[in-house]
């Protein structure tokens, strides 16, 4: 009988840190290999990402945006692991996952177009790995193994990565994905993003597990918790992570700690009704932003001034994209249906030309 209890396992999850709420480097071996320049692009990203996220908010309140999830909060966790990603790597997200997929190459406007629900923001260019952000909660988990694996058969260098929640990792799909990438050796990469809320439920009512990153011990596959209010140390497990996936070495769950300030949804609940202001304060001080910023100040990388640059090239950038969005052919019914099937099946044949009489009035 094996002499190591659970508690012993639990231990081996400790948080992976590298820069500590000061901004200071308290795990220098960690240190990844970055240059200046990239530094700076991280801090860009995020800085960007937080006025987009404030304009959404207020562009959906005007009733001119539709779906939108706020990602105040986890800029770290979710552009520090899409900056250790190949151009050709496959992202799947999650539906708030929209930052990863802008960075990763999906033009503005048609993210604005997806919160709409027009179909154009989900006609993705070609060239650009990404599936559609899932609504159905853990059903990318076995997408992902499959892609990986798909990659794997083609003999391409790169993997497949996957954005989930807390809530994401309490579905079945998360083991069966998980389960099925470790026994094939797919070069997959699960994220999960550790918010500690589905919607209103906190993750301590959703599982016994002390953490979810242990969860990849009975899938066989490495598991690692990640500060993920770090951007350097998501950025450094990421990278790791796909390097392994493609020496062979197997897939990497990967949970990331990490907060969301604002509300689930815009589409109307009340996060003062489930989680305390004691709890938001606790989070808010390990602010992903503040934390960088005091890192690159230090080195001589960031100023007031550059932090304003970005702050308008974003504030532009999304007035541009709506006004893109803003012109899009309003969308159609034929449109809808057209969009489905290559060849349609003989009842949405009648639709199309039912709608088509009647969209030709
Ligand atoms: C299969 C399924 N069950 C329930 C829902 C309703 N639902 C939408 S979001 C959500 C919470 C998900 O929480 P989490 O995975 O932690 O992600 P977060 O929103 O915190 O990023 C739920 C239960 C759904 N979309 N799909
Ligand atoms: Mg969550």
């Amino acid at each position: 009988m094996s002499t190591k209890t659970l508690a012993q396992v639990e231990e081996q999850f400790e948080t992976f840190q590298i820069l500590n709420e000061e901004g200071e480097v308290v795990n220098e071996a960690a240190m990844p290999e970055l240059s200046d320049e990239n530094l700076q692009e991280i801090m860009r990203r995020m800085v960007y990402t937080r006025i987009w996220d404030q304009r959404a908010i207020s562009l959906n309140r005007q009733g001119r945006l539709g779906f939108y999830a706020p990602v105040a909060g986890q800029e770290a966790s979710m552009l520090g692991s899409q900056f250790a990603l190949d151009k050709d790597d496959w992202i799947l997200p999650g539906y708030r996952d929209i930052p990863q997929i802008v960075f990763h190459g999906l033009p503005l406007h048609q993210a604005f177009l997806w919160s709409r629900g027009h179909f154009a923001g989900s006609q993705f260019p070609d060239g650009l790995n990404i599936l559609f952000p899932q609504i159905i909660i853990g059903a990318q988990i076995i997408q992902t193994a499959g892609v990986a694996l798909g990659l794997k058969r083609k003999g391409k260098n790169n993997i497949a990565i996957t954005y989930t929640g807390d809530g994401g990792a309490s579905q079945g799909d998360f083991y069966e994905g998980m389960n099925f990438a470790g026994a094939y050796n797919a070069p997959a990469v699960f994220i999960v993003q550790n918010n500690r809320f589905a919607i209103s439920v906190p993750v301590e009512k959703q599982s016994a597990a002390k953490t979810i990153a242990q969860k990849a011990v009975a899938a066989g596959i490495e598991g690692i918790q990640v500060d993920g209010m770090d951007v350097l140390a998501v950025y450094s497990a990421t990278k790791q992570a796909r390097e392994r996936a493609l020496a062979g070495e197997g897939p990497t769950l990967i949970e990331t700690m990490t907060y969301r300030y604002g509300p689930h949804t815009m589409a109307g609940d009340d996060p003062t009704r489930y989680r305390s202001s004691d709890l938001d304060d606790e989070w808010t001080k390990k602010d992903p932003l503040v934390r960088f910023r005091k890192f690159l100040e230090k080195k001589g990388l960031w100023t007031e001034e550059k932090e304003n640059e970005v702050v308008e090239k974003a504030k532009e950038d999304i007035k541009e994209a709506m006004k893109q969005a803003d012109s899009a052919p309003k969308q159609k019914v034929t449109d809808l249906i057209g969009f489905m099937f290559e060849d349609l099946p003989h009842n949405l044949r009648e639709q199309m030309e039912e709608y088509t009489a009647k969209e030709s009035k």
